[in-house]
């Protein structure tokens, strides 16, 4: 970054024209040297690794018994790990004028990019940073609505919201349950406020314009380069959900009415099955032709058999992996994970992969309920923890995946090969369903993973502005619903005011976590499935293909997952694939039966909004 300034040698040089040159004196570098740099990377890396197991236990027992000393107890451990961040970050850029082996660069690199909240170096305002984090998650963990006149035990969490936002058709109810969910966050409002501000403080005095453009910066490439790179993913991917929309919006207006769902408009965002109406397999049953048959409900048979509790959904998983070749997780897996929602205390139900000491003290977080959508989270989140296992002996700043969309990619990979023959030879379901249930089993799978793509692109579009300025808070709500519409094409029942803080219901929003990630994830993984399929030898429609079972596919996931960082992303991406370049031909090549089809369905209807 810093050229290397020579004052030395220019005045030697200088001198040499009017008399004899002296004997060249051996001069000291100009700043920090290599072995400087070495020294520092190897105190830092083990110092962090030392830091971040206590802020994991912390922020554990937080997320599963939220009390305000929970919180004060986990706010204290990430102040000193943010702390610390920032002091290193800033030590790390003295090293940049430096030449300096691959490694010893990449590692600094990783050291000023570590931090997702940077915090300012008044140790008080950190310190303020982290108590404000640490009340926003708490805030989303505990939130509950209480429909009039009810309170305690009769007030609904998020996993009654979202029960009855999967299973209810009444747009009455389901407009209840969505308004409930959203005076959640308004409390959250002036604290987010806030918090944004540190943060750009933080990335500010480590040298980025915002706090945006820090995360932007995590990806190898320049921040434009990758903000680019989303909008191209984003091209390739829209036809498809445009038709989907249009698919979708006709048959909702079919069900509610043009006076609830009308045409040409943005669809209500309380009738798509999903509080954030970010994945829409669930109104499945609502929207699919009348005949069509996809042969099976995983929900209805997960319910029906007594003999699978949510443990045992979780053993599924465990053992796909471990056709793939992979260890079984260990002991403690088992006894130190949770599974289901406590009854005696809050905790943050969003699921979540843990890797406690960063080797084996492996954990799943979650609130497991016996339906097909936490039947895919289990293999999801179940991905991470296969990958931190894979990484577990790489260097500490290496233990990471390739970049944040490959971590969330993995397990929904897995996932992926959950398919009809898988689930025959696993014995939840007796027959295989024909060939013509593609196009039904293809279109719940679309509702699910094409109707995500936009909302994966808004959440960083949105705060990406926020933390920029170019949205304030006096304009928090609206710029919210405009970038919901634009993108997704849905939209609020009901004026949304300022007063009210929508993004705050979505619980990366209140925990700060990125979100373009699960964007890429959703390309990677159709390119991953594709790879893998392609190693296991299959030949025939990818939305048919699983590599349960195939030793050859796992050996080279595990490849790539054993990878962690060490190397730039595009290389992982084609130790598995072959490809460099993150492509979204794999995804539309997955759904281009139901594509076909979708077009046939909405000829002479009014697409768009
Ligand atoms: O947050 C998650 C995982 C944990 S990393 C459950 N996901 C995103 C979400 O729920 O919004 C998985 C899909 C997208
Ligand atoms: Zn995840």
């Amino acid at each position: 970054m810093n050229p290397t300034p020579e004052p030395a040698a220019a005045a030697a040089s200088a001198a040499a024209a009017t008399e004899p040159a002296p004997a060249p004196m051996p001069l000291p570098p100009p700043g920090p040297t290599a072995e400087e740099a070495a020294k520092f990377v190897a105190d830092s890396e083990a110092r962090l690794a030392a830091m971040n197991v206590d802020a994991q236990r912390a922020s554990w027992v937080q997320s599963t018994y939220i009390t305000d000393d929970t919180q004060v107890i986990a706010a204290k451990e990430n102040e000193k790990l943010i702390n610390a961040g920032v002091e290193m970050a800033k030590e790390a850029a003295k090293f940049d004028h430096l030449q300096l082996p691959y490694d010893m660069r990449r590692k600094l690199d990783l050291i000023k990019l570590a931090l997702t909240s940077p915090g300012p170096s008044d140790p008080a305002l950190t310190a303020e940073m982290a108590r404000i984090g640490s009340e926003l998650e708490a805030t989303y963990g505990a939130g509950k609505y209480c429909p009039p006149g009810k309170t305690g035990d009769d007030c609904w969490d998020i996993g009654e919201i979202e029960n009855l936002m999967r299973s209810s058709h009444d747009p009455q109810k389901l407009l209840e349950a969505w308004r409930g969910w959203h005076t959640v966050s308004p409390p959250m409002r002036d604290k987010y406020t806030r918090f944004v501000q540190l943060m750009n403080q933080g990335a500010r005095e480590l040298g980025y314009a915002d706090v945006g453009v820090m995360w932007r910066s995590k990806y190898d490439m320049k921040p434009e380069a990758f903000a680019a790179e989303i909008d191209r993913l984003w091209n390739q991917v829209k036809p498809l959900y445009d038709s989907l929309h249009c698919y979708v919006r006709w048959n909702l207006t079919k069900k509610y009415g043009e006076s609830v769902v009308p045409p040409g408009q943005p669809i209500p965002a309380h009738l798509l099955g999903n509080i954030w109406a970010q994945e829409w397999g669930n109104i499945y049953d609502v929207v699919a032709p009348p005949k069509a048959n996809r042969g099976y409900d995983l929900t209805q048979i997960l319910q029906k058999r007594k003999d699978i509790d949510e443990l045992e959904m979780v053993r599924f998983g465990e053992r796909f992996f471990m056709s793939l070749g992979f260890a079984p997780l260990p002991k403690t897996f088992w006894s130190r994970s949770l599974f289901v929602k406590p009854r005696d205390r809050d905790v943050v139900c969003h699921a979540s992969a843990w890797d406690v000491d960063d080797v084996e003290d492996l954990r799943l977080k979650m609130c497991i309920e016996k339906n097909a959508d936490d039947f895919t989270t289990v293999h999801h989140e179940l991905g991470h923890n296969f990958y931190q296992r894979a990484y577990n002996t790489q260097p500490f700043l290496y233990k990471d995946s390739a970049n944040d969309g490959f971590h969330e990619a993995v397990g929904d990979t897995i996932a992926l090969s959950v398919t009809p023959a898988y689930l025959k030879t696993v014995k939840l379901i007796d027959t295989e369903p024909p060939a013509s249930a593609d196009i039904p089993l293809l279109l719940r799978d679309a509702l699910d993973k094409i109707a995500f793509l936009p909302f994966g692109v808004l959440m960083d579009k949105w705060r990406w502005k926020v933390f920029s300025g170019e949205v304030t808070p006096a304009n928090y709500n609206a710029a919210w619903w405009e970038l919901r519409k634009q993108y997704q094409g849905i939209a609020p029942a009901g004026a949304r005011g300022e007063e009210l803080f929508d993004p705050g219901a979505k619980y990366h929003i209140a925990a700060n976590v990125p979100y373009a990630r699960y964007f890429l994830a959703r390309i990677l993984q159709f390119q991953f499935h594709r790879a893998l399929c392609q190693i296991a030898g299959y030949q025939g429609p990818l939305n048919r293909c699983s590599i349960y079972g195939n030793k050859e596919a796992g050996a080279r996931l595990e490849k790539m997952l054993a990878m962690g960082k060490s190397r730039p992303w595009p290389e992982a991406l084609e130790a598995l694939t072959g490809q460099k370049q993150m492509d979204a031909t794999a995804i539309v090549d997955y759904f281009r039966p139901l594509l076909d089809w979708l077009d046939q369905q909405n000829q002479g209807k009014t697409c768009g909004w």
